[in-house]
């Protein structure tokens, strides 16, 4: 599908070159931490020459705050945020279906990658009903097997005991920013806990430099046109989804489904399209064991999926499961802190309306460009370069000693 807006105003990078070059650590006066982040270096002097003569600054230290779902493809958006920036996740939140367990994975993915000092809080959560009952997001609500072949029993029946949803998260977030000026949060999950708390202290939008969303839509076509249908996030809540796009003075990046389709168009990195990035999973795995336990976590996942969809088998394949992933959430990753991942980017304006569902494929958005708007879509993504920080990314976090357990 393609689902390009032909009369977007677009832009190259509104982000000036010397943040660019700072995101990047070329201007840092501090040496890079790892391998990972030395070649993201490399790359962007490569593309961006005129980074060289910028006058060194201190480097980006801006805290990281991560929202997650905890699906594999967020594990694998959380191996490559502490590969590249050790020392920048502050926070990582949990939410939708089972937020308390997947708190638990999430702090044991840390401990594996002996990160267990960053905080793991649990968000708001539910059961599979509590959430609008979109049909392409059923199979992904249903799942209720995290953690299995991961935790012992006892401590998935003692989860199971535990409550569903939670404030803590929104209540770490707003310490996070209340103790800090700037803040960048990446948004691999619905928008309830940040949305929830921004509309309860509007003010603190000041604190965030950006949001990184995956979320957006597809392009649907009815009988009366084409339509543009909200994907899994912001299915799951979207009146969050549509709030957090009303506050005008947020700055925002939206990777969007539609263009992430076009970029990655198989949807699953396999080892057919991606053998080097399998390959390095399958080497990491020897040191780390969260790499072990994505296998895990990823096989029950895709079998799910293919059980309950059977047209995604043609798309993962049996003998992929566990062995895939799809590239949304990595990418956010990739694009936020390798920025000539982006390779367009248009300003727009998008509205959600949450009273126009088709439960077949989700709700109605609405899309115009807008040299004003704070929010950006990502309109083209690099996945050359995505495929070049991957593997950099992963095969420092298995060198690195402190990483290997
Ligand atoms: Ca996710």
């Amino acid at each position: 599908m393609r689902e390009r807006h032909k009369e977007s105003h677009q832009t190259n990078s509104p982000i000036p070159l010397p943040a660019i070059c700072n995101r990047l650590g070329l201007m840092n006066t501090k040496p890079a931490t790892s391998l990972a982040q030395t070649i993201v270096g490399v790359l962007a002097i490569l593309v961006l020459s005129s980074c060289n003569n910028a006058a060194p600054v201190v480097g980006d230290t801006t805290p990281i705050v991560i929202i997650t779902d905890m699906e594999p493809d967020d594990r694998i958006a959380l191996h490559l945020l502490i590969s590249l920036f050790p020392e920048r996740v502050n926070l990582i939140g949990t939410t939708v279906m089972h937020s308390y367990r997947k708190m638990v994975l999430a702090e044991r993915l840390l401990q594996q990658l002996n990160m267990a000092h960053i905080p793991v809080s649990q968000g708001s959560g539910g059961t599979a009903n509590d959430y609008p009952d979109v049909v392409s997001s059923r199979a992904g609500r249903e799942y209720d097997l995290e953690g299995a072949g991961i935790l012992d029993r006892s401590t998935l029946r003692n989860i199971a005991k535990q409550a569903r949803t939670s404030k803590n998260f929104q209540t770490e977030l707003r310490r996070i920013l209340n103790s800090n000026q700037s803040v960048e949060i990446i948004l691999l999950a619905p928008p309830t806990d940040l949305t929830a708390l921004l509309e309860e202290s509007p003010e603190l939008a000041t604190h965030i430099s950006r949001v990184h969303v995956m979320g957006g839509w597809t392009e649907v076509k009815q009988s009366t046109g084409a339509e543009l249908r909200t994907t899994y996030n912001w299915n799951m809540d979207p009146i969050a989804s549509k709030q957090l796009l009303m506050f005008d003075a947020l700055p925002i990046t939206i990777y969007s489904s539609h263009v992430l389709h076009v970029s990655f168009p198989t949807r699953s990195i396999q080892r057919a399209n991606y053998p080097k990035l399998i390959e390095q999973l399958e080497s990491s795995s020897k040191r780390l064991p969260s790499i072990a336990e994505f296998f895990i976590a990823g096989s029950s996942w895709d079998n799910h999926l293919m059980d309950r969809i059977p047209a995604l088998e043609k798309a993962i394949g049996r003998e992929n499961a566990g062995r895939q992933f799809g590239p949304a959430d990595p990418a956010v990753v990739v694009g936020a802190f390798a920025p000539e991942a982006i390779k367009k980017r248009t300003l727009v304006k998008v509205r959600l309306d949450e009273k126009d569902l088709d439960p077949n494929s989700g709700f109605r958005v609405y899309v115009e460009p807008s040299a004003d708007s704070k929010i950006e879509l990502v309109d083209s993504f690099d996945e050359i370069l995505f495929e070049r920080v991957f593997v950099d990314a992963f095969e420092s976090l298995s060198l690195n000693p402190a990483a290997a357990n």
